[in-house]
């Protein structure tokens, strides 16, 4: 080809891209103004498309992206080699991203709550998944605990808080042992926690019974609040409990031993048939009973573990170890609408294996409510300290009370 006629194709298909792609010249920078044009055009998604992040939030790898600061990121955690029935929550967090499609920022008004998480001053970023082996457990927890502790540690986006919140999607529920490690280590104090769950988790390992035992084997979805106990990180004691909801498991051997284990560990046990005679409002005020604040004191910080197995399995048939006889995704919600006034610095939704759900997405979508309530309310405990801030506008440094 002569260089004349070249020259004439390619001005040709310089005219078409330009043609296909209006008038810009794309080596100039678009104005603020051109910017909110293109996202007012083009910047909505459908709750049906877009790449899948929670609730269509920003999505950024917040482990290698330091400078994006957030207040409460979702962190997936896709880790299942802990478990002692079904394995398959490492597909988790994927699943709940997924059946999180319908929740916007635009229609994202909880009537419930009285806000839209998505629409205040909170920066929730979809902060990816955290890689974990599935080959080497001991591994693993280093790495949830490194994770944790790197996410936890960052400055938040806004004033409103001392630390960034994580709400991790599981994953087995063994990674709420690195969880606390690392939140131990950040808020320098041990913590309390409530756990909704059909289990109790507190588990003596030796209560798997095996002539193998190991001191690998310890660390399990059974056992890992046992673990956190004699690892002090928590701060339960016979006058501040820990608190378990939805309680159906069966027990070891022929007696109540593994309830005596659990009270020595300063848990306080609220069963799920407790529902029947106390109703949901009966459970709520149970829980804040034990939560609440002693005399002159502070409220205590908490972490809330939340196993979708604490649903019936009619709701949530998708999770390592289903028992018969939970509770409703309703109750749920209104139980966990009940307590926002408690002071969360951490929380999890976990177990959701989607191997074994229904087509309708039944156990993920619960999950995903799971985590819409919690968000609602730590937005909304996190608005109280707005007048508070704005008094210690221009202090170094701030009291942050109300979340410690
Ligand atoms: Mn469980």
């Amino acid at each position: 080809m002569r260089p004349a006629v070249l020259s004439a194709v390619l001005a040709a298909a310089g005219s078409v891209v330009n043609a296909c792609g209006g008038s810009h010249d794309h080596d100039r920078d678009f104005s603020p103004e051109e910017l909110a044009e293109l996202e007012k055009k083009w910047g909505f998604e459908w709750g049906f498309s877009g790449i899948g992040s929670f609730a269509h939030l920003k999505y950024v790898k917040c482990l290698t992206t330091p400078s994006e600061l957030f207040d409460i990121g979702i962190i997936g955690v896709p880790f299942d080699t802990a478990v002692s029935y079904r394995p398959g929550a490492r597909f988790g967090p994927r699943a709940i991203r997924q059946a999180s499609s319908r929740q916007t920022s635009f229609r994202g008004f909880n009537p419930r709550a009285n806000i839209n998480p998505y629409q205040n001053w909170a920066k929730i970023l979809d902060c990816g998944d955290v890689p974990v082996t599935p080959m080497d457990n001991a591994m693993a927890l280093v790495q949830m605990t490194e994770a944790f502790k790197e996410l936890g540690s960052r400055k938040p986006a806004s004033q409103l808080l001392q630390k960034p919140k994580l709400i991790t999607l599981g994953g087995d529920h063994s990674l709420a042992l690195p969880a606390l490690r690392a939140l131990k280590e950040i808020y320098g104090r041990p913590l309390r926690v409530l756990h909704f769950d059909a289990h109790l988790d507190t588990w003596h390992p030796e209560k798997y019974p095996s002539t193998w035992t190991s001191d690998q084997a310890q660390f399990n979805h059974g056992s890992m609040f046992w673990m956190a106990s004699n690892e002090g990180l928590l701060s339960n004691s016979s006058s501040s409990r820990s608190v378990h909801a939805g309680l159906r498991t069966r027990l070891s051997g022929d007696d109540f031993s593994d309830f005596d284990d659990d009270t020595a560990q300063n848990w306080y046990r609220l069963t799920s048939d407790d529902i029947d005679d106390l109703g949901t409002a009966g459970i709520i005020s149970a829980i804040l009973e034990q939560f609440a604040p002693r005399e002159g004191e502070e409220q205590d910080p908490i972490y809330l573990s939340v196993d979708i197995d604490v649903l019936d399995p009619a709701f949530a048939p998708g999770t390592g170890t289903p028992e018969p006889g939970g509770w409703t995704s309703r109750e749920l919600i209104r139980i966990l609408r009940g307590i926002e006034s408690l002071n969360l610095v951490g929380a999890d939704v976990v177990e959701v294996a989607p191997a074994y759900q229904g087509a309708g997405e039944e156990t993920a979508l619960a999950g995903a409510q799971v985590v819409y309530e919690i968000l609602s309310s730590m937005v909304k405990k996190g608005r109280e300290g707005m007048g508070r801030v704005d008094v210690e506008q221009g202090e170094k440094k701030k009291t942050g009370k109300d979340e410690l």
